[in-house]
């Protein structure tokens, strides 16, 4: 009996530290504020999916300003953007491709 209420007792404390759990997970994520990179626009290729970025420094991989090619995570972007604008992106390793998954004209 003691054993039974034991075990009911630790699905219960499972059960209220769950909210508590995703509080906690949830806090981190919030703190990354989405830091963006600055870049130029210098080539849109739609039919690849692909655009060249000038970029400046990449903390999260290490990067120091350069210029090279990137996925567009959604076709849309490419069309959002033009070679010779100026933008503020976010870029995340997706399938071992450097994908930039957001991106906004610098103001
Ligand atoms: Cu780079």
């Amino acid at each position: 009996m003691t054993r039974r209420m034991m075990m009911i007792a630790a699905v219960i404390f499972s059960i209220a530290d769950a909210p508590m759990l995703a509080i906690a997970q949830s806090q981190p994520a919030q703190a990354q504020a989405p830091q963006l990179i600055n870049g130029e626009v210098t080539k849109i290729d739609a039919e690849a999916g692909k655009l060249t970025i000038k970029h400046g420094p990449i903390k999260k991989f290490d990067m120091d300003g350069m210029t090279m090619v990137f996925r567009a995570q959604d076709p849309a972007m490419l069309k959002a953007v033009k070679a010779g604008d100026k933008v503020r992106f976010d870029l995340e390793k997706i399938q071992g491709q450097f994908t930039v998954t957001k991106i906004e004209k610098a103001k």
